[in-house]
Order: structure tokens, then C-alpha cells, then sequence
């Protein structure tokens, strides 16, 4: 699969002033040379340029112009792929775009499958595995936060530790598979003793990695939370504020919002999904029953419920039966209409204090931010923690190697036979080599590669 070269569009389909045409393998240059007539006083072939140069003129088929581009030329091994790459920038209209693209195929590379152009330069020692994943997560980051994470990962923070606990992994079995040959000598209790605190050290490291995944997924995946409340209320209100624009419908007439609105913000650094649900109260109304159930079911998605309550009004039984439902959830009570007077003459409280609001002049809105933010995570987000974040596929290799490391420490302690403590011992090693791609299987390639778009 290697030998052949391959192309696509690498930027977002659409109008825009560039798109770049990434051709990537042995024969990138051969194949942009065959389409590229050199414009302005260089005459130069593209096959004898320079590497890491820049080169000026239009894209031919048939006598025809398709484009008029500039065609970087970067040889390998020092690219991305490590293999030979042109990239095209053409002008970045959608069918000018497909047209240089279809020139480019027809003169003998292949469309590039998704994620194609990063598998190759994992495949070629490049990058590692969670590099690989760093570059999507890069590609999808939503905040500074999740972008910082991201360029740590890529920049191989998390690799070396994986890289140094391997090692030590390797260290201990090949100790152990040492006496495999010799089933008659034990192993010095010296040497088990070094051999069980290097397994124990193993199991602390994993623990540490293990405990940044929450972390992790916050910082890449974001939260949901839903606003919820009886009609009325000032749940649309609380959505605009908290988007700092006016996104549904705000009106005096119950029932207007029929729909599950929903909207992302940055709330202090976190990527998060604002649901305004369309009220949760009984109707005979058939759209707004299907409105109502489709709050029911973003609720059950929800990371965090704000309830909101009108406090210019008595407590009513719809906003009673709420408090009841969602007391196992965790929720923020929301008291809004803080700018008329408080008729709902009962104290509140829920364990969280609740926020006070007012989404008429916005009061209470920037306390409200820090309270989700409090409530999602609670302590700083420091330099540290943004070095190393694993996502899920990370933590379930590291919650395999923990368990089959555990195993090998309390065979190797118990005496058990070397052999029996090597089989666990390399389990746990091959499960955290798999996050960095030293032991990986097709299958594990193609389902992080697949998720990747075309053209990265
Ligand atoms: N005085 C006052 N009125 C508000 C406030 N928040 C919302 N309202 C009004 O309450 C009514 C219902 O608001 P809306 O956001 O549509 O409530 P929803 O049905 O819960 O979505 C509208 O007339 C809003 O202008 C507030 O903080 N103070
Ligand atoms: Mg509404």
C-alpha cells in the first residue's frame, strides 16, 4: 500500500481565497510535473527542483489552464510522511478545486483514504500512534485549552512517558524471562525485591496517566448541560446570556420554545453544549409532546442540568415535581428574574448554593459561568496538567496493563514460576506499547485512522 502515491483536497471544501492539493509517495513529483507548466521567467521542471522550494505557474490538462497555482516541492525524508510531497495551492473555488484534484488522479496518484497522509507518517517512524491522534485532536480543538492539550501530545509529552514506563516494563521481564532457562535456581530474593518495586513504580505511573482521563475528556469532548425549568421561566432568557447573543425565542407566551435548541460556548476554558429544552410539563399539544420528549432525551445526555426558577413567582408544583426529579442529577439551581421582587419566599438549597440571576440586565451571569465551571472541575487547569491528558482509548489500554502488571507482582512475590510471571508481565507491556503504536494491530490503525478526514 505504500508504493503508490496518494492525493486530496487537504483544506475544507467550499469558497475560499486557497485550497491546497496535497500529492504525497514516490512518484508526487513526477505526477504534479506531468500537470505544472512553470510560469514567469523559470523554466525549471519540477522534477529537478530543490527541496523545500516554491515554485510558480498553472496547472495544464489538454492545453487547458486549469489554475493558476503555486507548487511547494519538499522531498523526502524530511516531510511529513517522509515520503516525496508537492502540495498545489490553487484558488479555492469548489469545482476549480475538484478540477486540479481530477488532474492530479488522472495523471496516476490515488485518492488518499481518510487520515491516509498521517497513517503514513506513523507508519514511517514520523510520528507515534498518540501523536497521530494528537494531530485530529489538534484539528478538532474547540478551545485554547483542548489546542494546548493537543500540541503537548504532539509534541510527544505524553509518548515519553509511555516510552520510559515501557522500558522499565521491558527491563523487569527480560530479568524474568532471564531465569525461564533455569527453572531449577529461584530467583535471588534481591532480585525480586528490586524487580516487585520497579513493578510497583509501573503500577503508580499507570495510576497517575490513569487519573488525568476525566480531565481529558473534558478538555477534548467538552460538556452538555441542560437548562430546564417550567415555562416560562427564563430558560431561552438564560441560554442568550449565556451565549452572549440571542439565539431562541424569548417570549411571554408559554410554551414558544417546541424544540431542543442547542449551542455550544466557552464557559472558562471548557468546550460546553447549552440545551434549552422545550419544558418538561404534561401537553395534549402533539408538537410540543414531541418537544418535551426530545428534552427528556437530551437530558439523559446531560453532564449538568441547570433548573431554572422564576423567583418573582410563588414555588409551583411543575417547579416542585422538577426539584424532586433531578435531585439525583448533578444540577445547579438557577433563581432567575433576580430584578423583581422575590415572591418565591422559600430558601433554597441544594448542597451547591444556588446562582442568582437576571437575565433581563444580565446580573449574576459571569457567577453562574464560574459555578458550571466549579461544578465540572474543581481545582486549577494548570501548565502540567495540559502536558499530559490520555483520551479513552489510552485509558482502557492502561486500565489492561494495570491488571495484568498487579498479577505479575503478586506472582512474583508469591514465588510463582517465571515463566507464568512473564506471560502476565507481557500483556502489560504489549497493552501500553499499544499507545504509542509499538505493538498495534491493523484493525486499531484503521479505527483511529478512519476517524481522521481526508487529506490529513
Ligand atoms: N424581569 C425579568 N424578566 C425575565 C427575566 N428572564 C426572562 N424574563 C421574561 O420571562 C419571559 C419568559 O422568558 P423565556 O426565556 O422565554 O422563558 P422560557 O419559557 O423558560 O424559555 C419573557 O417575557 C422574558 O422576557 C428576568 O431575569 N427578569
Ligand atoms: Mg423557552
Amino acid at each position: 500500500m505504500l508504493d503508490d502515491t496518494i492525493a486530496a483536497i487537504a483544506t475544507p471544501l467550499g469558497q475560499g481565497g486557497l485550497a491546497v492539493i496535497r500529492i504525497s509517495g514516490g512518484k508526487a513529483l513526477a505526477v504534479a510535473g506531468s500537470l505544472f507548466a512553470p510560469g514567469g521567467k523559470s523554466k525549471k521542471k519540477l522534477a529537478a527542483a530543490k527541496t523545500h522550494t516554491l515554485h510558480y505557474g498553472h496547472i495544464v490538462r489538454d492545453a487547458q489552464r486549469l489554475d493558476e497555482v503555486l507548487v511547494s516541492v519538499m522531498k523526502a525524508p524530511a516531510t511529513f510522511t517522509r515520503e516525496d510531497i508537492v502540495e498545489i495551492s490553487c484558488h479555492g473555488g469548489i469545482r476549480s478545486t475538484q478540477a486540479v484534484l481530477d488532474a492530479v488522479l488522472g495523471a496516476g496518484a490515488r485518492l488518499a483514504l481518510p487520515g491516509e497522509f498521517t497513517k503514513r507518517a506513523f507508519l514511517h517512524g514520523r510520528i507515534d500512534l498518540a501523536q497521530a491522534e494528537a494531530v485530529a485532536d489538534l484539528i478538532h480543538a474547540r478551545t485554547d485549552l483542548a489546542l494546548s492539550a493537543a500540541n503537548e501530545q504532539l509534541a510527544g509529552k505524553l509518548s515519553q512517558r509511555i516510552n520510559t514506563l515501557r522500558d522499565d516494563l521491558m527491563l523487569v521481564l527480560a530479568h524474568i524471562e532471564a531465569h525461564i532457562d533455569f527453572p531449577d535456581e529461584d530467583i535471588e530474593p534481591d532480585t525480586v525485591d528490586g524487580l516487585a518495586r520497579r513493578l510497583d513504580n509501573a503500577g503508580r505511573l499507570i495510576d497517575e496517566l490513569l487519573a488525568t482521563a476525566n480531565e481529558g475528556q473534558l478538555i477534548r469532548r467538552g460538556i452538555r448541560v441542560a437548562i430546564i425549568g417550567r415555562p416560562n421561566a427564563g430558560k431561552s432568557s438564560l441560554l442568550n446570556q449565556l451565549l452572549g447573543r440571542d439565539r431562541a425565542i424569548v417570549s411571554t407566551v408559554a410554551g414558544t420554545t417546541r424544540d431542543t435548541i442547542s449551542e455550544e460556548a466557552q464557559i472558562r476554558g471548557i468546550a460546553v453544549v447549552f440545551i434549552d429544552t422545550a419544558g418538561l410539563q404534561e401537553s395534549d399539544d402533539m408538537i410540543e409532546r414531541e418537544g418535551i420528549r426530545r428534552s427528556r432525551e437530551s437530558l439523559g445526555q446531560a453532564d449538568l442540568v441547570l433548573h431554572v426558577l422564576d423567583t418573582s413567582e410563588p414555588l409551583t408544583p411543575d417547579d416542585q415535581r422538577h426539584l424532586e426529579e433531578f435531585a439525583g442529577k448533578p444540577r445547579l439551581l438557577v433563581l432567575n428574574k433576580s430584578d423583581l421582587p422575590n415572591r418565591l419566599g422559600q430558601a433554597m438549597n441544594d448542597g451547591q448554593p444556588p446562582v442568582s440571576v437576571s437575565c433581563l440586565d444580565g446580573s449574576g451571569i459571569e457567577a453562574l459561568k464560574d459555578a458550571i465551571r466549579s461544578q465540572v472541575w474543581d481545582g486549577e487547569i494548570t501548565a502540567e496538567m495540559l502536558e499530559v491528558m490520555i483520551n479513552s482509548r489510552h485509558q482502557e489500554a492502561l486500565r489492561r496493563a494495570a491488571e495484568s502488571i498487579r498479577t505479575a507482582l503478586a506472582q512474583l512475590r508469591a514465588g510463582t514460576p517465571p515463566d507464568l510471571v512473564a506471560v502476565d508481565l507481557r500483556i502489560g507491556t504489549n497493552a501500553v506499547g499499544e499507545i504509542v503504536g509499538q505493538t498495534s494491530t491493523e484493525d486499531l490503525l484503521d479505527s483511529i485512522f478512519s476517524t481522521f478526514c481526508i487529506g490529513k
